[in-house]
């Protein structure tokens, strides 16, 4: 594992660091805006004041805090593969390039001593799980690893009702920032309610800091930061795109860790560009949120 120094110093230091996903980058945006948007989610962190760590795996080797070779290589780069938890060996082994989900970017930040997470949104229970058992790897993740994921929620692609029955399970928290509604990513409530909120980084990082009187330290913790009104995603256009997008994967047989990434291509392409600003928009705003949780939680 190889610490950027810029990252390695803060964490001696105990200064604030915020882990970024890679995933998001490779198969989340599309070509050529995501180099520059991965910029953008790094520059955010750092107006939130705290020190970026985009993690990756780069020719066999776990990074944590990429240089601009390293990023670049990752957005352009098209045989660079998804990887969970379980492909991480795999590519060490190969010595290949892989870009990191919710779930390996959290297992490797909480190597690294990195306790706070920015991404867009978190992976979950498919809509049709009950036949194909498609349920993200990114929860099961959370569960075992102490880290607090800030996102705007999880998509509508999922069953967002059976994704907040796993959370519980599975012993995650869900605190919904400013809202007592789990956002639904493009839109700011999924229609499902939240029984926490907290009115502000402050709060957020003192529950991460209790986490640790408790014991439950172990497990992960979700902030939930709805995009901004002004962002939204028009609620039509959205339910369109939404119904015909579950059913060409389905015509396509999409299946494994191809359905994610075909539903976010989709997204992007029938919207024309709408379903893109509002990612961009709430990416920047939970990079945003999640410095200055950081923040509060080295300073605290
Ligand atoms: N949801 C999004 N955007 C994303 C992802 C999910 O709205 O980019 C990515 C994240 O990297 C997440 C992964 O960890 O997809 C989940 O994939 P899967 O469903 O195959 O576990
Ligand atoms: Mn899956």
């Amino acid at each position: 594992m190889l610490i950027h120094p810029e990252v390695a110093d803060a964490l001696a230091e105990g200064r604030p660091v915020v882990a970024l996903e890679s995933t998001i980058i490779s198969h989340g945006l599309p070509r050529p805006d995501n180099l520059r948007i991965a910029r953008e989610i790094e520059a955010a962190v750092r107006a939130g004041g705290a020190v970026p760590a985009t993690i990756a795996v780069i020719d066999g080797q776990a990074r944590i805090g990429l240089d601009d070779d390293a990023l670049e290589k990752v957005a352009a780069d098209l045989g660079v593969t998804k990887v969970s938890v379980r492909d991480l060996a795999v590519v060490a082994a190969m010595g290949t390039v892989g870009a990191t989900t919710v779930a390996s970017t959290a297992h490797l930040a909480a190597r690294a001593g990195i306790r706070v997470f920015a991404t867009g949104g978190l992976g979950g229970v498919h809509r049709d799980a009950r036949e194909t058992w498609d349920e993200s790897a990114d929860l099961t993740t959370l569960s075992r690893t102490p880290v607090l994921v800030v996102c705007a929620g999880v998509k509508s692609i999922l069953d967002v009702g059976a994704t907040l029955e796993r959370l519980e399970t599975l012993n995650v928290g869900v605190l919904g920032y400013r809202t007592d509604r789990f956002p639904g990513f493009y839109l700011r409530d999924s229609g499902y309610s939240l029984y926490w909120t907290v009115s502000s980084a402050a709060e957020a990082a003192e529950v991460l800091r209790a986490q640790d009187a408790m014991g439950s330290a172990g497990y992960g913790l979700v902030l939930a930061n709805p995009i901004a009104a002004a962002d939204e995603l028009d609620h039509d256009l959205h339910d369109r795109v939404l119904a015909r997008g579950l059913a060409a994967a389905d015509a396509a047989s999409i299946t494994g860790k191809d359905v994610t990434p075909y539903l976010l291509d989709f997204f992007h392409r029938e919207t024309h560009g709408a379903s893109l600003a509002a990612n961009v928009a709430l990416v920047l705003a939970n990079a945003r949120l999640a410095a200055e949780v950081a923040t509060s939680y080295a300073t605290g």
